[in-house]
């Protein structure tokens, strides 16, 4: 049967899309006409002014129109708009909150995890590849108080860069878990730490890679959501100091205070690393 090495680029893309198409989040088809509008001629006018600026050719039309078709069979539209725009959303969409940095969501968020109480372990496999990892802190909102019972969810690829639903032969939801913090606030986790993530290479957003000379890896990172009632939803990454690719996020998702610099557990069977969460009030 198949593994997840066995991962096309086509397979995980289309789960993307059909997990997209099941968010919920095309209700913002709602959008006022004016607005479409005015967003609409903005954007093409950019086309035209870079067009006219590089001359661009009709074989240069013709390979764009190509690969757009592309995107669409590889079902990489999540993925393209979330390595390549979604950044620039979330700075918008999160400029005025005073707690926690958060950046982006990524296509391979799945929600209704496995709700866990603190402190957990999440689920994985008996052979679990990568360095165990022990993760803990406290939910509080931006007045110090804590947040008891607060959720934190995350989920992560594992030491080979793959996530669950996504790739073939993984459990359901491995390295994915919903954390529920204690009375206090505080949470303390037990995962594997990932591996740096390179974006499929052998569909679409792979070609445009290579077509442009350019890398296709992220740094490794652990996702999470964290949430409280009354409490705007945190949709935040976190990085671990050192790895190559802190500078050159193919998704350009990275922010200093989103570095985790985890140590060696004193009985040397891991590392551990404690960081802190803080929600702005709704
Ligand atoms: C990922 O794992 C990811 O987090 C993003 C943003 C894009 C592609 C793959
Ligand atoms: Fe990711």
């Amino acid at each position: 049967h198949l593994s997840e090495f066995d991962a096309k680029a086509a397979e995980s893309g289309n789960a993307a899309t059909e997990r997209f198409r099941d968010s919920g989040k095309t209700a913002a088809l709602a959008v006022p006409k004016e607005r479409v509008s005015l967003l609409a001629n903005e954007v093409l006018g950019a086309v035209y002014d870079a067009i006219r600026k590089h001359k661009v050719t009709y074989d240069e039309f013709n390979a764009l129109k190509a690969w757009l078709i592309g995107v669409g069979e590889d079902g990489e539209w999540p993925l393209f708009l979330d390595v390549w725009v979604e950044h620039v959303v979330e700075e918008v969409a999160t400029e005025d909150r005073e707690g926690n940095k958060g950046t982006i969501e990524g296509p391979y968020y799945v929600p209704g995890s496995p709700q866990l109480d603190t402190p957990a372990t999440l689920p994985m496999r008996e052979d679990e590849g990568g360095t165990p990892l022990l993760f803990q802190g406290q939910v509080r909102a931006v007045d110090g108080t804590p947040l008891p019972g607060a959720h934190v969810e995350i989920w992560h690829a594992d030491d080979n860069g793959f996530y669950s639903q996504f790739a073939p032969g993984l459990p359901e939801w491995n390295l994915r878990g919903t954390v529920v913090a204690d009375a206090a606030g505080n949470f303390a986790l037990n995962t594997v730490q990932p591996a740096p993530y390179q974006i499929p290479t052998d569909g679409a957003c792979g070609k445009l890679i290579a077509a442009a000379g350019w890398h296709a890896w992220r740094p490794a990172h652990l996702h999470l959501k964290v949430s409280a009632p009354g409490y705007q939803l945190l949709t935040a990454q976190l990085y671990f100091d050192g790895d190559q690719h802190l500078s050159d996020d193919i998704a350009s998702a990275v922010k200093p205070e989103l570095v985790l610099s985890p140590a060696e557990r004193p009985d040397g069977t891991g590392n551990e690393v404690a960081y802190d969460f803080v929600l702005d009030a709704e």
